[in-house]
């Protein structure tokens, strides 16, 4: 954590609404940083604030300078370094209007107190030494999560899992420096590295340890991000009709005309707690239409991005040399991104009697109008997309690219280790590389941080957090 708590404690507190801004029962307004409590006592009526304890609820009025009342209020004290940021904090509720709120969060202000910046509560918390980086992050992810697997991952990282992991790293990565560092002092007496078969072993493990953790990421990233689930097919295949259905409100537009969907939509659909970002894609064709043109050109780069993709063809019409062709293309591709081929219009192709043998296998059909196996390809969906992956969700994930990109560049100087070891190099170039992991795992923890690195953590907060 970067020493920047004396500079803190020079700066005037901060405050912000805390709560949505709207009419609602009641509003959140937070106060905090040195002096919070009698920057709020100048415009408060009630008790002394600045005589109470911490952790005590007084109810009062807010008031101008003029003595006029802009609300009652209950006003909840915080003491340090026993509050969210560490700080000396006061949240003051208030009648939930938009205006009423804004007119107590004014008269706070005008008592010498700064509005703050989004997150900038948090990052004082983090700054003060109440949360690492790591759990900082996990705030956010918790208020944007929108599954409720993101939710469970969020809080694993919050009570300080992840950063368990690191710091067991980090200790270990310390003892190979020590023994490290002991062989140099050794060198010059030309002892034989006594300890180098146990180093090797400490640091094999560490790497396989790292790794396993970095396998989680795959997992992560899709309980956290959502499955990117495209739907792909030619034009009235029926893609805008299954989205609708899955998400069941009538989200895009749907008729007989081929070229309906000229631009991607997206909706997000949660299954069984995990989010898909379902993404409905205009039909691919040869077109002369500009506008349907720039349509397919979107669909092309949406399966290039995604996690899934859901091939959708019209059961009641044969299947032509070309679709096949292109068929055959994504099953190659499956590999890198899973793929699922699906007949549609079930409904119409039974009473079709002169079904054409396709042979060709469908992981299913279903018709999206009558609703046949629709639950079985939600099922699908979420089987094939997280096949091969690890995907136990009680266990650690590791959700974010930063800690993802961290956690490979500190396993590569680990590699770099072992190999000049093996290699029989000196001492200190393995103490180079091991000085390097030991840097790359503390950047997620926040031991080690820059202001670009904070600044575009805490920008994604909203204000008030
Ligand atoms: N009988 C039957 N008709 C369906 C089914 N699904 C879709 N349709 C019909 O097929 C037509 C095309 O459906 P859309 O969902 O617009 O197809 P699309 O693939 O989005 O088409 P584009 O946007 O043009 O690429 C509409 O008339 C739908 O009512 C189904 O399961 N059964
Ligand atoms: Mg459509």
């Amino acid at each position: 954590m970067p020493d920047t708590t004396n500079e803190l404690s020079q700066q005037p507190p901060i405050a912000a609404i805390a709560t949505p801004i709207g009419e609602g029962g009641i509003a959140v307004i937070r106060v905090s940083g040195r002096g919070a409590v009698d920057k709020v006592q100048a415009c408060f009526k009630g008790k002394d604030l600045t005589q109470q304890q911490s952790h005590t609820v007084h109810f009062g009025k807010i008031i101008r300078k003029d003595g006029s009342v802009v609300d009652e209020v209950l006003a909840t004290l915080f003491r340090s370094p026993k509050s969210y940021t560490g700080e000396d904090t006061v949240e003051i509720s208030c009648h939930g209007g938009v205006l009423v709120t804004q007119a107590v969060l004014e008269t706070i202000l005008e008592q010498g107190v700064r509005s703050a910046e989004p997150g900038e509560f948090t990052q004082r918390a983090f700054l003060n030494g109440k949360l690492d980086l790591d759990q900082a992050e996990a705030v956010a992810d918790l208020i944007h999560a929108k599954s409720i697997k993101a939710v469970d991952a969020a809080h694993q990282q919050l009570e300080g899992r992840l950063g368990k992991h690191i710091k067991q790293f980090r200790q270990q990565i310390i003892d190979a420096k020590a023994m490290v560092e002991l062989e140099l002092d050794f060198i010059e007496e030309d002892v034989e590295f006594a300890n180098k078969k146990q180093l090797r072993k400490l640091l094999t493990d560490l790497n396989e340890e790292i790794a396993r953790l970095l396998d989680t990421y795959e997992t992560g990233r899709l309980v956290k991000d959502g499955v990117k689930s495209v739907f792909i097919g030619r034009p009235n295949a029926g893609k805008s009709t299954l989205l609708n259905t899955l998400i069941g409100s009538e989200r895009a537009i749907v008729t007989d005309i081929a070229g309906t969907t000229r631009d991607t939509i997206d909706a997000d659909w949660s299954y069984e707690g995990l989010l898909f970002k379902l993404i409905d894609t205009a039909g691919l064709r040869e077109t002369v239409d500009v506008i349907e043109a720039e349509g397919v050109k979107r669909s092309q780069k949406a399966f290039e991005e995604a996690d899934l993709v859901v091939y959708l063809k019209d059961l009641s019409l044969p299947l032509d040399a070309e679709e096949r062709k292109e068929i055959a293309e994504f099953q190659k591709r499956a590999a890198q991104t899973p793929f699922l081929l699906v007949g549609t219009k079930l409904d119409l192709n039974q009473r079709n009697s002169t079904e054409i043998e396709e042979r060709i296998h469908y992981d299913l059909k279903i018709s999206a109008i009558e609703e046949q196996n629709i639950d079985d390809l939600k099922k699908l969906m979420k089987q094939r997309s997280l096949e091969n992956k690890d995907y136990d969700t009680s266990s650690l994930l590791v959700t974010s690219s930063r800690h993802r990109d961290a956690l490979q560049k500190a396993r590569e100087n680990v590699q770099r280790a072992i190999e000049a070891l093996d290699q029989g190099m000196t001492g200190d170039f393995l103490s180079i590389d091991l000085r390097s992991a030991l840097k790359e795992l503390g950047t997620i923890t926040g031991e080690i941080t820059n202001e670009d690195v904070l600044d575009s953590i805490f920008s994604r907060f909203c204000i008030g957090k």
